[in-house]
């Protein structure tokens, strides 16, 4: 029988004598083989909706550091662009949105998901599924309901996403109405993913931020909930195990659990104490070193690690990674001194 991979093992809750490794963003800006396609491209998206262009980009960090965990190439904003929102990013900007929803009408006028309008990354899945050895799961994601939601009502990155926030409490019902839409086309496009093979999925809710505690509640971990509550109730999508990443917030991770995910992803500002004590043997938990950490000399990447890596010893299911993604500032060689420093320890 071949071993089950470290990195399943971990959302299994189970023990492993080093831990499995994989980076948030692991492909990307940061790495020259990256930037050579990506100038091949004007819209970033147009890169993404290219399965073997995408199947390559997710092969470079396997290749360059030998991680324990992949991650398909694609983009969260692949969902609002099906919604056919017009979703762009332009060369050193973030993403721009040609169609954004700015009215309560929009809303109701939103066309219908339809999954195969995304084929073009359950090819990519099944590329990069083929390519990878069976002993390097696959990560599948989606963006969480109300993350995709604050971009699409925004109509882009912002600082403080006011327009989204004043809308949302002046259009309760309506934002409701498009968090659903939001919701079932996630478990329609995972089912996809899952279906095109990846192992696991990972949902990111990287504008949690913005919320407070009881619109936290009411406008995202509902609909996280009812993701991946979906996600466990039908046959094909059941046994496939759930990471939930939130940035900070309010209310704590402790609410997270409530979903019943198998792993929690922490953002790098939340302490690791105290999560632990919070979350030991109900999930296992990846991060989450801070990914500036990366900019500094390497005795002090190496005690970093070492800290982290004592406080985990004894936590069973413990994946490791770093709080948020690499910036594209990063010496993909202090990413090789981090990954071997890891396994060193
Ligand atoms: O011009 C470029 O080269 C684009 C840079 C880039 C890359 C490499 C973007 C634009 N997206 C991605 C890939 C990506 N995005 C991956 C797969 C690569 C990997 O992890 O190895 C994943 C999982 C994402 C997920 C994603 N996209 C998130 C969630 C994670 C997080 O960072 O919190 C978010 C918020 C996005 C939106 C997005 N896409 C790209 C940018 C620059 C942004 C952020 C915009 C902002 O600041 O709001």
């Amino acid at each position: 029988m071949i071993d089950q991979p470290k990195f399943l093992r971990a959302l299994d809750k189970k023990a492993n004598s080093t831990p499995p490794i994989w980076y948030m963003r692991q492909a990307g800006r940061y790495l020259p083989e990256y930037r050579k396609i990506r100038s091949k491209f004007k819209n970033f998206l147009d890169m993404c909706k290219d399965p073997e262009v995408c199947c390559e980009l997710a092969l470079q960090p396997i290749r360059r550091f030998d991680l324990d965990a992949s991650i398909l190439f694609s983009d969260i904003l692949t969902i609002p662009d099906a919604f056919n929102l017009g979703v762009e990013f332009k060369e050193g900007e973030g993403p721009v949105f040609t169609r954004p929803i700015k009215d309560v009408k929009a809303i109701k006028n939103l066309p219908s998901f339809n999954p195969s309008d995304l084929s073009y990354v359950y090819k990519c899945v099944k590329n990069i599924r083929g390519a990878l050895p069976m002993s390097i799961p696959l990560i599948g994601f989606c963006g969480s309901p109300w993350t995709l939601a604050a971009y699409s009502l925004e109509g882009g990155s912002s600082k403080d996403f006011a327009f989204t926030r004043s809308f949302i409490s002046e259009n309760s019902i309506q934002t409701q109405q498009l968090l659903k839409k939001y919701t079932d086309a996630c478990f329609e496009y995972l089912k996809e993913q899952v279906i095109a093979g990846i192992d696991a999925i990972q949902i990111f809710d990287s504008w949690a931020n913005l919320l407070n505690k009881q619109e936290y509640e009411s406008f995202s971990l509902k609909y996280i909930n009812d993701l991946v509550q979906q996600l466990k109730a039908d046959d094909i999508t059941k046994n496939i195990p759930i990471i939930i990443f939130a940035r900070q917030p309010q209310g704590g991770i402790e609410q997270l659990t409530d979903c019943k995910p198998e792993c929690i992803s922490l953002f790098w500002d939340e302490s690791i104490d105290s999560s632990i004590k919070l979350l030991k043997n109900k999930t296992a938990i990846q991060g989450s070193l801070n990914p500036m950490t990366l900019k500094e000399d390497n005795s002090i990447i190496y005690k970093e690690v070492k800290t982290m890596i004592e406080k985990f010893e004894n936590y069973p299911g413990y994946i490791f990674n770093l709080g948020h993604g690499i910036t594209p500032d990063i010496d993909p060689d202090k990413v090789k001194f981090l990954t071997d420093s890891i396994r060193e320890l």
